[in-house]
């Protein structure tokens, strides 16, 4: 047990600052156990306290001033410091030491390498220096570093450049001025040796915007796509949002020790090196886009979460969800809508529905937190954008960009809450929120189940809606949520009942029971329902294979198109399902089978759709569908199915991976991405029923590759079915790519993703392969994360080995850096609907988790909550 046991913070405790800090010089000595920071502060006092309090941990104090004078009335705990009968007015100043290399938990100051970088938020600034460590505190910020001039020839913080010089012993220092006031989450410090790509943007008001970043030695080359995005991001917000960038310089530093994609500090954004490094060897088309999403991510939050903050962590959704949806937008405007929403509802259905029916479901705006790093979550972020999604199809995109100038006039430079957001989308648009409103306070998947009646004569269609959301774990009584249901009606040849002239139209469900009627419909129409995913709910109708070959086909909407393609294939795993557990033999009906034909060999569907399409769910995806886990037979129903469509369409899988396989030199593109993304597609499917003739596909694929996505397909394909080639393959990619971390981190993965039956003793045997290392977050979720989240049968194989194994993990990471331990541990809690005997065997675990003499509150959190459901 945790000596003493962590307590929640409380939204309803909510209680503004008793003291302000308007301003901050700060001073870095740097030394890499050894850093001496100064703080001085301008403090006031905004409420009836006497005594300040400051945020600390990790800290050593050397001294403390108030106005130029020794004061040492105060008394020091391990969560900081409180400062005896302060004045109304006064300058603190604070000098304090860390070490950087002891800082495994990269939280604060730490060494990625050989360069000092920091992580701030949420609460890692009070590992740096004693403050309030809350985002409702704005301040101005100085920034002064002094460090040695040859191992670190750049020193960057946040805003301007103002000064330098040389500080003699063979250092220098430079100074810099943030004019804009922020939260301490986003105060940055980088210092190294880099390589530096520069170039500019020409703001719409004509400003010029030097951009800069910065990458490892001989990593230049690989830091031009970065940029190209960061040009973009700039260019598409001042588009399509009107927002113009406010400093005269932007920076991103990459850096390999990073426990997340990426931070979006002021002016100096500090990135993962697996969202910059890429050139077309080492990165696939999804690492490209990848790139490019977050780029945009950080950039756009430069004014929804910098310039807008949030008042408290638990409006986190208030910048997260809002920037998440403003990244998705980006993507989409620049790519392919349709893949762009594909993955983005897949991520939802298969990660954000098992958090809403596990033990840390919250609500997009939680109410209870004991570690906010705990709550950067599918929910606060991709809920949360679905959140704004719904907000921009109930008010159009012209009510909506109203919305969101309103929120930047009312709210310029301030920390708000996600109320303040929906009022002014409200004010500006005249939509009544009030009933929406319940999406931020209610956790849960609505479950919406769809009957329909038709009568000939009159010539009405009925559909009747009911909506309910189970109990979740931490919240008990549910009410009916608004959500905008967006609906097409097709004939049965597939052509477009319109509806109030349109061939779409959207449908406000807001009670537990409503019926929608429609007039003037000459036969009984097939509904597509939730057209573009218009709400994060679960939905049920009874559709006929029939049916859903109709939509697959003649849709509008190319979201439904796949959709009904998921839920034809679902159909039929839920029923084989039944069948293997009733020693049946799994069966597709001859009509499902020519259903997908029609899709492969389509010459109406767009290429990037068809290999959405043939991407099928991965295991633990389908798990969603079931209310009792059996994690066997959905492994062999899935497993028999795709063999069986692989056999039954050998002649055209193998007939469209030669149209489209290694037919042009690499260029991304939308087009040829698609292409790879199909000859992928079948040539993994064919590998299922066909080894021999895939295994010689494979060798080629990868031999003829000039690009990491192709040589990705060949290793993917030859992987999970375990191709004769396989073991040599990896071998070769092992040798070639070693060197480059990024890359080696691909074969990790890979590798613990092998479906062979000692996959468990191959992961333990790459613990020791040079390349891995537990301190590297990266590492450890290519290799770790990889084997217990996409090796279903090894990590949850009924001996509870796999348990074991991330349990052992897990104690080793709980002193090292917590934050990965507590994203690891996912799968882990997650265990409510699997079977008995595992449950057993994954609560033994947990309950070695809690034994233990100083579990990290980040885990406290998680494994408490999973124990008491
Ligand atoms: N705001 C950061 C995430 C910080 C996570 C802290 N554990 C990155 C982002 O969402 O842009
Ligand atoms: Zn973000």
């Amino acid at each position: 047990m945790a000596a003493s046991q962590p307590q929640a913070k409380h939204l309803k405790d909510y209680q503004a600052p008793s003291f302000l800090i308007d301003s901050i010089d700060l001073d870095f000595q740097l030394n890499e156990t050894a850093t001496q920071v100064t703080a001085v502060s301008k403090v006031r006092k905004a409420g009836q306290q006497n005594d300040l309090f400051l945020h600390g941990e990790h800290l050593t104090l050397i001294s403390l001033e108030i106005d130029g004078q020794g004061h040492s009335d105060y008394t020091l705990s391990d969560e900081g410091i409180k400062i005896h009968q302060v004045p109304d007015d006064f300058i603190l100043t604070l000098v304090t030491e860390i070490n950087p290399q002891a800082n495994t938990a990269l939280e604060g100051l730490y060494l990625s390498g050989d360069a000092f970088c920091t992580q701030c938020e949420a609460e890692g600034f009070r590992r740096i220096t004693y403050y309030l460590d809350r985002p409702d505190v704005l301040a101005t910020y100085t920034t002064k570093i002094t460090a040695d001039k040859t191992k670190y020839p750049y020193l960057l913080s946040n805003g301007n450049k103002v000064a330098s010089g040389d500080a003699g012993n063979g250092k220098h220092w430079v100074q810099w001025q943030d004019p804009f006031p922020k939260p301490c989450y986003l105060f940055a410090l980088v210092a190294g040796e880099f390589d530096l790509l520069q170039d500019s943007y020409k703001t719409v008001s004509g400003r010029d915007v030097a951009l800069e970043i910065f990458v490892d030695k001989g990593n230049l080359d690989k830091a031009k796509f970065a940029m190209q995005s960061l040009q973009a991001s700039m260019q598409w917000d001042e588009q399509r949002f009107g927002l113009e960038y406010d400093l005269d310089i932007y920076m991103i530093v990459a850096v390999d020790f990073f426990n997340m994609g990426a931070m979006e500090n002021k002016g100096l954004n500090v990135f993962n090196s697996k969202y910059v490094l890429a050139n077309d060897h080492t990165a696939t088309d999804d690492d490209y886009y990848g790139i490019e999403a977050v780029i945009g991510h950080e950039y756009f939050h430069n004014w929804t979460g910098n310039r807008i903050t949030c008042r408290d962590w638990f409006q986190l959704s208030l910048k997260e969800g809002l920037t998440v949806f403003r990244d998705q937008e980006f993507s989409s405007d620049l790519g392919s809508r349709a893949v762009n929403r594909i993955n983005n509802v897949r991520i939802i259905r298969q990660h954000q529905f098992a958090e809403d029916a596990g033990p840390m479901s919250h609500p997009i705006r939680p109410e209870s937190v004991i570690e906010m790093n705990n709550f950067y979550t599918v929910t606060v972020y991709n809920k949360g954008s679905e959140v704004i999604r719904m907000i921009h199809t109930l008010l159009g995109e012209a009510g909506f960009r109203a919305g969101m100038d309103l929120y930047f006039e009312r709210f310029d430079g301030q920390a708000v809450t996600c109320d303040d957001f929906v009022q002014a989308m409200e004010d500006a648009s005249g939509v009544d929120l009030t009933q929406f409103r319940r999406w931020y306070r209610q956790s849960g998947t609505p479950q919406v189940t769809i009957t329909d009646q038709y009568d000939a004569t009159t010539q009405q269609y009925q559909l009747h809606v009911t909506q309910q959301t189970a109990p979740t774990a931490e919240q008990h009584e549910k009410s009916a949520q608004h959500i905008p249901m967006d609906i097409e009606l097709l004939s049965e040849s597939g052509e477009h009942f319109l509806l109030a002239g349109k061939k779409n139209q959207v449908l406000n469900v807001t009670q537990t029971e409503q019926t929608f009627s429609f007039d003037g419909i000459c036969s009984k129409p097939i509904p597509a329902l939730f057209r573009e995913f218009s709400a994060p709910v679960k939905y049920s109708y009874q559709y006929s294979d029939q049916e859903l070959a109709t939509l697959m086909q003649f849709a509008d909407n190319d979201f439904s198109r796949w959709d009904a393609a998921q839920n034809l294939f679902n159909k039929h795993l839920i029923a084989n399902v039944t069948r293997v557990q009733q020693q049946q033999s799994v069966t597709i009906p001859e009509f499902v089978i020519d259903a997908y034909r029609g899709v492969l060999l389509s010459n109406e569907i767009d290429l990037a759709l068809i290999a959405e399409v043939f991407a099928f769910a991965s295991q633990s995806s389908l798990w969603e569908l079931f209310e009792q886990v059996d994690i066997d037979a959905i492994w062999q129903a899935r497993q028999e199915m795709l063999t069986q469509l692989s056999t039954a369409l050998a002649d055209e899988l193998a007939c469209v991976y030669r149209q489209h396989a290694l037919k042009a030199a690499y260029q991304l593109n939308q087009e040829q991405a698609a292409k790879r993304a199909l000859a992928r597609a079948c040539l993994t499917l064919l590998a299922l029923s066909a080894p021999k003739f895939a295994d010689e596909l494979a060798q080629q694929h990868y031999q003829n590759s000039d690009n990491m996505t192709d040589t990705l397909s060949a290793l993917i394909a030859a992987n999970v079915a375990q191709l004769p080639c396989r073991d040599s393959l990896m071998q070769d990619f092992d040798q070639r790519w070693r060197h480059d971390a990024l890359v080696l981190d691909k074969w990790f993965s890979l590798a613990a993703t092998t479906p062979a039956n000692d996959s468990l003793g191959q992961v333990k045997a790459l613990l020791e392969h040079p390349g891995f290392s537990l301190k590297n977050p990266n590492r450890t979720r290519a290799l770790i994360g990889s084997f217990v989240n996409g090796n279903v049968q090894g990590f949850h194989n009924s001996d509870g080995s796999g348990y074991l194994f991330l349990t052992d993990i897990l104690c080793q990471l709980n002193t090292s850096n917590p934050q990965v331990a507590a994203r690891l541990i996912t799968p882990l809690i997650q265990f409510k609907r699997l079977d008995n005997d595992r449950q057993l065997l994954i609560k033994e675990q947990l309950n070695r988790l809690l034994s233990l003499p100083n579990l990290a509150k980040d885990l406290y959190e998680k494994v408490t909550r999973a124990l008491a459901q």
